[in-house]
């Protein structure tokens, strides 16, 4: 493809990226503005490189006539969730939306992968309106706790730098700090009463006017 065709194959990612964020932050402001707990703490969203996508093309083998249909992530939503519960819940909400529709699941933290990888796996097929009609496209939300963005985070840099062939010392840190990971994780949950119930009770304290910028209030618990 030469770069415009480029441009006007990946028009429509962009634009399912675009809107799917607006959708899913303003599931999290619905839940705040009713004073209950958010199951989501933020959400990110990216489209594939033309490099990535001919990359992840090329070791599948997959010819370019199929990337859009055998390409499941060219378009990626992460969510963010401060406990495994919410991971949960948010599946839930995902499958109830009449937008989309879910083709697709993945358990990963029930079925960790080999490289102790976890996070919850959604496929959605989402029709994005054009000037030339309704084109229903592919579209992977990766639904993770904290703790899972943060160790999966740190390993897919790492992997950038090895390409997958981990030294064995780092290979047996990488598991070990999985699993320290989802212990935390599980730790969290068992005090997710008293979390909850300190989060709610700052929210309420908190001085309309504070002096935090609404960016940095939207993640982190208010000062
Ligand atoms: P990016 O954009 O760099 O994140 P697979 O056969 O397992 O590779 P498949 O069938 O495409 O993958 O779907 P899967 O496993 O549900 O999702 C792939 C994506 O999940 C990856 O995208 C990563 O974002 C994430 N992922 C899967 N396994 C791991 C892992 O072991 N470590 C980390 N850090 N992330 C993982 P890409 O293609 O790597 O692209
Ligand atoms: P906003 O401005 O409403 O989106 P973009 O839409 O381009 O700004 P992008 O590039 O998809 O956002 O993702 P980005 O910038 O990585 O982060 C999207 C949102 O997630 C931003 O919040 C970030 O502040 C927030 N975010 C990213 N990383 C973290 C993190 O580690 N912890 C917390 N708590 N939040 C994070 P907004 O205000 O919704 O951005």
């Amino acid at each position: 493809m030469i770069e415009n065709e480029w441009k006007l194959f990946l028009a429509p990612y962009e634009q399912a990226v675009s809107e799917l964020k607006v959708k899913l932050k303003s599931i999290r402001q619905q839940y705040k503005e009713n004073n209950l707990h958010t199951p989501i703490e933020f959400v990110t969203g990216r489209v594939k490189t033309e490099d990535s996508i001919m990359l992840k093309a090329k070791l599948r083998s997959i010819e370019p006539e199929r990337i859009d249909t055998d390409l499941q992530d060219i378009a990626g939503i992460r969510i963010m969730c401060q406990f495994v519960e919410d991971i949960y819940e948010v599946v839930d909400l995902l499958r109830r939306r009449k937008d989309f529709k879910v083709i697709h699941e993945r358990d990963y933290i029930e079925n960790k992968k080999a490289s102790g990888y976890r996070s919850y796996h959604v496929v959605i097929q989402y029709p994005v309106q054009l000037i030339s009609g309704e084109k229903n496209i592919l579209v992977e939300i990766q639904i993770r706790t904290l703790a899972m963005n943060f160790w999966a985070t740190i390993e897919h840099s790492l992997n950038y730098k090895y390409q997958g062939e981990f030294p064995e010392e780092i290979n047996t840190r990488l598991e070990k700090t999985a699993e320290a990971a989802f212990l935390l994780d599980e730790e969290m949950s068992k005090i997710r009463d008293e979390i909850q119930e300190a989060q709610h009770m700052f929210s309420y304290r908190r001085p309309k006017n504070s002096l935090r910028s609404n960016k940095s209030e939207e993640g982190d618990p208010p000062l």
